[in-house]
């Protein structure tokens, strides 16, 4: 196996320059197999394994850095960089992760996991050379989906100005997650189609070269020139007029043409954007077929490509499918919007039935959050699906677009709470923390799939600015028997008890039934509230329960920081703090005081958490059944004992 030789990095160098075809193959049926044990990203990774391996050939790392957009494909770096037993953990909890980290390796340059960061990265890097004073070379790898971000504009931008030395590789496949759309993905395209214009550019060049003297000059002159041939060539050179050296398109599963054009680019000074073309899901006919469904993929059968295991019930995802389509039919005003996400998101249904009311905007979460606003101020009812930690770029866009003129907005967020494998970059842990602290911003969460559906529909009509956050994978079925309408700020009760109260946002109501249970064997009886409204919260509700509630209990898949738990104590803390400031209680402080419940907040810790599996990592956080319920009983007896614990 050729593969075996590589035990770190540059050992690639090692090799004859036959062996590396076989490298090829051998690497992408590993990728196959290990993904299809495992899951992770398979098709980007295969497209990307003949351009890695160029990458590593003229490259010398760590010293060298590459730094990779997203990070989804860095599968075969990771192979290249000593990381092969990685793979048996990969994206598993302690395992290796499914994206570059710099704590995993010298040669993983920055972390990544959201979408178009890289070139400003590579910039940052390359900037800090000149003043450090260092001579390493910066590469940053940008997929055609990835630079459809704002933020990777922003950044060519700002590398035409500073003019330092930094090659960006444009890894073009045509797709993002989906087909890639926009003007820029056409604009790739007029490029794709000029192969011809590398080859007579490079022919023009080699015949003046051969003119003595003359000729020199004329290519120096061709070369410094902008414009050049190219502009006479090819249509609107966007990358030259701004500065930025364009050379390609390159085949990318071609290592010696890769090769060549990676050392010419080392020599061009300033920025130099390479253009490759790759095919995503390479080598693995499936995956060829269908990119998009190979994009990220559980475990599947390598013969077929299909699931190992076959999905039988439905996930929060199908529901807002459903639910939405059903919206669509009813009421022209609705629209729909994703940035690159339409697959993941569930909008695949409506945008075949509604084309003209359905926007993908492309990896642009800020300007999808605008637009929506836009829309909204002109009549419509906007409803942007988008991924928790997604949402987290478009944080201004959201107050300053949307809250503040309080515009009727629907916000769709998927994959709120822990996501699992992919990682630290992706859990949706933030969302109750960013999105209540901005004024005008209604925030639901549904305890099952029918609640989903309830508070979408309630939503679109709703009249101002409004968020779902709903979590990843399986729709619970349970408890189908509650469902009070939605009414605003309202909670829900699900069953009375005394003593405890659970309130539980979302997800966590499933996980509170479990607690409930598991305290009635200890002699508790709980009252378990759906708490549905995180903003507003319920203020009745938090006024009647603690008569005959000693303790509340808050539960939610959130950091504790700025989530429900801390809102309800601060209300709490608040209250307090008016009583003891009102004169008018006078001597009754003390009684009044002896009011205040004793909470416990159960939430995700205030840290970043890692890959693994969604049950272990919730055992992991202490927010599964077991833990929840340990910890109530321990602080019960703590009460008997007269030990209240501090909020
Ligand atoms: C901010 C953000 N939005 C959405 C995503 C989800 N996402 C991951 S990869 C991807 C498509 C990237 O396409 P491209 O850069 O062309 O890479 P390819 O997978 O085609 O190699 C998207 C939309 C993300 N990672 N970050």
């Amino acid at each position: 196996m050729v593969l075996e030789k590589i035990e770190g990095p540059n050992d690639i160098k090692k090799l004859e320059e036959s062996e590396l075809p076989l490298l090829a193959e051998e690497i992408r049926n590993f990728l196959i197999q290990r993904i299809a044990e495992h899951g992770g990203h398979l098709a980007s990774n295969l497209g990307v394994v003949e351009l890695t391996m160029a990458l590593h050939l003229c490259f010398q790392l760590p010293e060298d850095r590459i730094i990779w957009d997203v990070g989804h494909q860095s599968y075969t770096h990771k192979l290249l960089t000593g990381r092969r037993d990685g793979f048996e953990t990969l994206r598993k909890y302690k395992g290796m992760s499914g994206f570059p980290k710099r704590k995993e390796s010298k040669c993983d340059s920055f972390d990544t996991g959201h979408s178009s960061t890289s070139i400003s990265a590579g910039l940052g890097y390359a900037s800090a050379r000149e003043i450090t004073g260092e001579n390493y070379r910066v590469v940053s790898v940008i997929g055609d989906g990835a630079l459809t971000g704002g933020m990777a504009w922003e950044a060519l931008n700002n590398a035409s100005l500073l003019k330092t030395n930094f090659i960006i590789v444009l890894n073009d496949n045509k797709m993002s997650i989906s087909e890639n759309v926009g003007g820029l993905s056409s604009h790739l395209g007029n490029l794709r189609t000029t192969e011809a214009y590398q080859g007579l550019k490079t022919g023009v060049i080699n015949s003046l070269h051969k003119i003595p003297v003359y000729g020199e000059r004329m290519v120096v002159r061709i070369r410094r020139t902008k414009s050049g041939i190219k502009q006479l060539l090819i249509p609107g050179m966007l990358f030259e007029n701004m500065g930025i050296t364009y050379l390609g398109p390159v085949d990318g599963h071609d290592i010696g043409a890769m090769m060549r054009v990676f050392r010419d680019a080392s020599k061009v000074n300033g920025v130099v954007l390479v253009h490759v073309i790759t095919q995503k899901g390479k080598g693995y006919s499936p995956a060829e077929r269908h990119p998009a469904r190979f994009h990220g993929t559980e475990p599947f059968a390598i013969e077929t490509g299909l699931p190992l295991k076959r999905r039988t019930t439905a996930n929060y995802t199908d529901i807002f499918s459903t639910v939405m389509r059903k919206l669509g039919e009813r009421d022209q005003k609705v629209t729909a919007i994703t940035a690159a996400m339409e697959d993941g998101t569930g909008l695949k249904r409506f945008h075949n039935m509604f084309p003209e009311r359905f926007f993908d905007v492309g990896i642009a979460e800020g300007h999808a959050v605008t637009f929506a606003a836009g829309l909204a101020a002109a009549g419509l009812k906007p409803v942007f699906a988008v991924y928790s930690s997604f949402l987290q770029r478009a944080y201004d866009q959201m107050l300053h677009d949307v809250c503040i003129q309080d515009l009727p907005v629907t916000f769709a967020i998927d994959r709120a709470g822990l996501v699992g494998s992919d990682g630290e970059t992706h859990q949706g842990i933030f969302d109750l923390s960013y999105l209540s602290s901005i004024p005008n911003m209604n925030i639901m969460a549904p305890k099952n799939k029918w609640e989903l559906s309830d508070m979408v529909k309630f939503a679109v009509n709703f009249g101002h600015p409004i968020a779902i956050r709903y979590p990843r994978g399986e729709a619970y079925a349970g408890l189908k028997e509650c469902r009070e309408k939605i009414v605003y700020g309202k909670s829900e009760k699900i069953y009375e008890g005394s003593q405890i109260a659970l309130l539980a946002v979302g997800s966590m109501v499933k996980i509170a039934e479990e607690v409930s249970a598991g305290l009635k064997e200890h002699g508790y009886d709980c009252t378990l509230v759906n708490v549905r409204f995180v903003q507003p919260m319920d203020q009745e509700l938090l006024e009647e329960l603690p008569n005959g509630h000693g303790l509340l209990v808050t539960m939610e898949e959130n950091v504790r920081k700025g989530g429900f738990g801390e809102h309800v104590a601060s209300y709490y803390e608040n209250r307090r703090l008016r009583e003891i400031a009102s004169q008018a209680w006078g001597a009754d402080i003390e009684e009044k005081q002896q009011y205040q419940p004793q909470i416990l907040n159960i939430s995700v810790p205030d840290e970043y958490v890692e890959h693994g599996n969604v049950d272990v990592l919730r055992k992991e956080l202490g927010i599964d059944g077991k833990s929840v319920t340990d910890k109530i009983l321990t602080v019960m007896k703590e009460m008997k004992n007269g030990r209240q614990k501090s909020l």
